[in-house]
């Protein structure tokens, strides 16, 4: 069997969301998510003109050779949208591999480990009061773990947070919005939130916090001693994670958890934070981390030294890379929870998909492959619009991490 055609489909139901069908000459389909938020069309543009033309005629059996092939054959290794490119194409081989063998792409991989896949909402608000009824919320609809954002008085914006009744979504203007950002303010105001918190959810309710990579190792080190009264599953992201030296120095510091990997493309990114226990969850998913192939031999890696899967799952990665990462978060022993921020009513129009949320978790299809598919019709009527993330500034006006 040969791949005879590859179609990039760029379509904004909501928000941008980049995808590549493969088709063989038997008519079989299938499908990769290749959304990089805010870099869409360099991603278009690596598979149009670099990636389709080498898959025509290839065997789509032969998942792993096309995977070393892209990796390797490029010569300029790694990188976001290399690997963008390369997790799209991974994807929709193992969804094809999926139909032709006539099972859902978990059982491909090992089989089901677990019953089904804990995954965690998010509550923001502005203040600690508002926020209470937004984790009631997500309580009562059977999450065992949530999320929590605050607003930060003295900010007029901060990550996390949207406008109320809003679902949050960050890349909202064509150019990048500039908010500005206060350390100090921020250290003060997170933990009081999270004592209401937990005085109002109990010890039970499991949860998670992302500093988005906004402190010093020692200002998260500070961080993660303050919230250890409250027993987070997670401090997300604690600081950039280019100098991964700087976890050594939260851990010699905390026992709050920690979970980074959400911009990681590579094994290589976190082999160090892994193999040295600096991390407990590692955040890299299907889109991001070179496909399936790829996310799980960095999992595999993390079994060995005691870290969790804990996959990055907001609006921006598109129902093809939720349903792709459910597969592999039945499949593999060291699952730790799955992000989950469900799409807006017309995303999931235009991405038909067969897994779904129950009592606290989400099941992955049953049918061959990965269980989702593109409406390129719905698609085709709602076109790409520029959109960017925002920066952060100082009150000085110095350019900080957002
Ligand atoms: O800011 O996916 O944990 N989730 C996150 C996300 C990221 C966006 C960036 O595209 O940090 O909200
Ligand atoms: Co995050």
């Amino acid at each position: 069997m040969r791949i005879v055609e590859a179609r990039v489909i760029v379509t904004c139901p909501g928000r941008n969301f980049v995808t590549l069908k493969i088709v063989t000459e038997d008519g079989v389909s299938g499908v990769g998510d290749a959304t990089l938020n805010g870099r869409e069309l360099a991603v278009v543009a690596y598979l149009e003109e670099h990636v389709v033309p080498l898959l025509i005629g290839r065997d789509p059996a032969r998942i792993e050779d096309t995977w070393q092939y892209l990796y390797k054959g490029s010569y300029w290794r790694r990188g976001p949208v290399t690997m963008t490119a390369i997790a799209a194409v991974d994807t929709a081989l193992w969804d094809i591999k999926g139909k032709v063998a006539g099972l859902p792409v978990y059982q491909l991989l090992g089989g089901r480990s677990r019953e089904g896949v804990t995954v965690y909402g998010h509550a923001n608000a502005a203040t600690a009061e508002e926020l209470m009824p937004e984790i009631a919320r997500f309580v009562a609809r059977g999450y065992r773990a949530v999320r929590v954002q605050t607003g930060i008085p003295g900010l007029s914006s901060v990550y996390g947070v949207g406008h109320k009744g809003d679902s949050y979504e960050p890349a909202n203007a064509a150019l990048p919005e500039e908010a500005v950002w206060d350390t100090a303010l921020y250290l003060d105001q997170v933990p009081r939130v999270f004592a209401d918190v937990r005085a109002e959810f109990g010890p039970h309710l499991r949860l998670l916090h992302d500093v988005h990579h906004r402190l010093t190792p020692i200002e998260a080190a500070r961080l993660g001693r303050s919230l250890e009264p409250f027993a987070l599953t997670w401090l997300e992201d604690p600081v950039p994670a280019e100098l991964q030296d700087g976890f050594r120095l939260i851990r010699q510091h905390t026992t709050t958890p920690l979970a980074v990997g959400e911009v990681f493309n590579t094994v290589w990114d976190c082999h160090e934070l892994i193999t040295s226990q600096l991390i407990d969850y590692v955040r890299a998913t299907v889109v991001h981390a070179g496909g399936i192939t790829h996310l799980r031999r960095i999992f595999d890696l993390a079994a060995l030294h005691h870290v969790r899967s804990g996959s990055h799952g907001a609006t921006d990665l598109s129902p093809v890379c939720m349903a792709a990462a459910l597969h592999l978060d039945l499949a593999i022993p060291n699952f730790g929870l799955q992000e989950y921020m469900p799409h807006p009513p017309e995303a999931d129009e235009v991405f038909p998909h067969g897994y779904h949320f129950e009592d606290g978790y989400l099941h992955p299809s049953e049918t061959p492959g990965l269980g989702v598919d593109i409406d390129e019709e719905l698609a085709a009527r709602y076109p790409y619009r520029p959109a960017s993330l925002p920066v952060n500034r100082l009150t000085d006006g110095t350019l900080h991490s957002w």
